[in-house]
């Protein structure tokens, strides 16, 4: 068989095999096969050499037209297979898939309310630490040595070299180191944790937070005390709030007061989340002891003040309707991500 006849011969094997139906990869391997650098074609090509001079240029001909064909064959074959490709379905009016970016814990979103609250009235915010000495948590808020907050069953003590420290069971020394080193007037909100060692329930955990209050001027009256507890509840659930103050004790204020607030649910005529009383229960409150005043060098002759304290998980569980304290300390990301 002469050359010519042989390409002959490979223009209709290739007609045949690109008769048939294949698969991507198989035509990949044919374009390899029939026009890839040592194939087929490009053989041919090697062989012009080997072609007696006078046919030469018939060969080359033909060649380039086999070579034509080849290729265009390959590439429509190419382009039907790139047609027959299912294409995908896109609404693109469809709102994009937006990842969770994270946000703030539900006591974050609640202290930021109450703090917006009290800076409204002039109020600034202080923190201190954790860790604290047990003299400025106990001692010097007017604690006697035998009252049960002290006791190693309520109190986490810190097994520091002088055993002088513990896990702040309130905030309020960090109203006592203000007033070691302000002089009045004082008007200050002190937020943080606390802790407590109680043993975790629904409505009881061992950490919590607490915002504490603290004013302190000349002429300060338990009616700026009532005005003032009254406005913040109004501030945070609205103007229907009333408020109430029922007698209690506690070491650092004296008189002192328990502060109820009109059930947010019922408005007061009572119903389940109450105990059918028309009041919730939301904090403490009273005038400040003079022995604590004594204690930070202030003259409780010459001035009074006030304060409050009220736990902040207290007004996320109403305000959220959460039913569980635990909840804001697993960090399950499934009760995180339905808030802020
Ligand atoms: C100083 C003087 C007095 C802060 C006060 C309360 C009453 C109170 C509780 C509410 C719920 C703690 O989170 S809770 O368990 N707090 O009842 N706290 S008066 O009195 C102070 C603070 C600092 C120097």
């Amino acid at each position: 068989m002469n050359i010519s006849e042989e390409l002959g011969k490979i223009r209709r094997a290739f007609e045949a095999a690109t008769e048939a139906d294949f698969t991507a990869e198989e035509l990949g391997k044919l374009r390899v096969a029939y026009l890839g650098r040592k194939g087929i074609v490009a053989d041919l090509f090697d062989r012009i050499r080997d072609v007696p001079a006078d046919e030469r240029k018939e060969f080359g001909r033909v060649l380039n037209e086999l070579k034509l064909f080849v290729t265009a064959r390959i590439e429509e074959h190419e382009a039907t297979m790139r047609s027959k490709k299912p294409k995908e379905n896109v609404d693109v009016t469809l709102p994009g898939i937006v990842g969770f970016q994270g946000g703030l814990h539900p006591l974050t979103i609640i202290l930021n309310e109450i703090t917006d609250v009290f800076r409204g009235m002039g109020f600034t915010v202080e923190t201190g630490p954790e860790a604290e000495l047990i003299s400025y948590n106990f001692d010097k808020l007017n604690t006697p040595f035998w009252h049960p907050a002290r006791d190693l069953t309520d109190t986490f003590y810190l097994d520091t070299p002088a055993r002088d420290k513990l896990l702040r069971t309130e905030t309020s020394p960090v109203q006592i180191r203000v007033m070691e080193r302000q002089k009045p007037p004082i008007r200050i909100i002190a937020p943080g944790r606390v802790y407590r060692s109680d043993k975790p329930d629904a409505t009881h955990s061992p950490i919590f937070m607490q915002v504490e209050g603290l004013y302190v001027d000349k002429g300060v009256s338990f009616a700026d005390l009532k005005g003032t507890v009254l406005a913040f509840y109004r501030g945070l659930f609205g103007p229907h709030v009333k408020t109430r103050f029922r007698p209690h004790f506690f070491p650092f204020t004296e008189p002192s007061a328990e502060v109820d607030m009109t059930c947010i649910f019922c408005k007061g005529s009572g119903c389940r989340l109450c105990k059918q009383s028309g009041w919730l229960e939301m904090g403490g409150s009273g005038m400040v002891d003079p022995n604590v005043f004594l204690g930070v060098g202030i003259d409780p002759e010459e001035y009074s003040g006030w304060a409050f304290g009220l736990g902040i998980e207290r007004i996320a569980i109403l305000k959220f309707g959460v039913d569980d304290i635990r909840l804001f300390y697993e960090n399950d990301i499934r009760f995180l991500r339905q808030f802020g």
